[in-house]
């Protein structure tokens, strides 16, 4: 019975798939900065901070595999991203390393390819865009991945998660959505399937509209249940109340594209 690590779990996504996972894995170690308010008492957490190799150490030790998702989310300044999401995923690698861990689940976003534009259909295998610091950090992130794997022999996978919920929120979302049970599907194809060395898969359902070739999850096993068609309505009437953008509405990244913009915006017409 693999023991498993998810970093990140007092995050969104760490919240709930602290409620879907112990079925699956039931040696789950739980870690973020602070323990969750509702920590139930058969849940194991051990704080850490990622920006700190001893405690990345210890978090690792005695693991099979790691569900990463911990670090900084969503777009903000260096600083923060530089502890959490640079020094923070090198530190994780390298105690996964040192601690002798099989397999890293690296919770990567759209965000590192975010400056594609939407009507430009994108493989896994496309040279990085990153849409921001965020983004940044994440093909760093995946790079590091790489390097694990093909140098020190871990198996890596990295998820280039769309948005993640129980339903699209807005126009955006039905071409990049992912729903939880997906997710966890993806997650077990990582942390078992045995053609693992290093991929890239994109972290999405079964959306008409997406702007993505997700041909090697699929070849791996991967079949998303959940078709963001069936929420359609709901989130082109969310869609509506928003104001339009001409470089969001533009690029595959969306608002984090608009932020700070100050380019070519020739581009968009070309
Ligand atoms: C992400 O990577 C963020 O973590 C999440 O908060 C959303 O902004 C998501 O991307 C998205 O693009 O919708």
């Amino acid at each position: 019975m693999p023991r498993i690590l998810l970093t990140g779990a007092g995050g969104g996504i760490g919240t709930r798939l602290r409620q879907m996972l112990p079925a699956i894995y039931p040696k789950l170690r739980l870690s973020d900065l602070v323990a969750p308010p509702d920590l139930g008492g058969n849940e194991h957490f051990m704080a850490a901070d990622l920006a700190d190799a001893a405690q990345t150490d210890a978090i690792c030790k005695d693991i099979d595999g790691i569900i990463h998702l911990g670090g900084y989310s969503v777009e903000g300044p260096w600083q923060p991203i530089l502890q959490s999401n640079i020094i923070g995923a090198h530190n994780l690698f390298e105690s996964a390393r040192r601690q002798g861990v099989n397999r890293v689940i690296f919770a990567s976003s759209n965000h590192a390819v975010g400056f594609y534009p939407r009507h430009h259909r994108i493989g896994n295998d496309v040279q990085p865009r990153p849409d921001g610091r965020y983004g940044v950090s994440k093909v760093f992130g995946e790079a590091l991945g790489s390097l694990y794997a093909d140098k020190y022999g871990l198996k890596v996978t990295c998820l280039r998660i769309g948005n993640f919920g129980d339903q699209p929120i807005d126009q955006r979302r039905l071409s990049i959505w992912l729903h939880p049970d997906d997710l966890v599907q993806l997650i077990r194809i990582g942390l078992e399937h045995p053609a693992i060395h290093f991929e890239v898969l994109y972290g999405a359902s079964n959306n008409e509209r997406s702007w993505w070739d997700n041909h090697r999850a699929h070849d791996l096993g991967y079949r998303p249940q959940h078709r963001a068609e069936d929420y359609r309505d709901h989130a082109l009437a969310e869609q509506a109340k928003l104001p339009a953008d001409q470089v969001a509405d533009f690029y595959q990244g969306g608002s984090f594209c608009a932020m700070e913009y100050a380019g070519d915006g020739s581009r968009i017409w070309s």
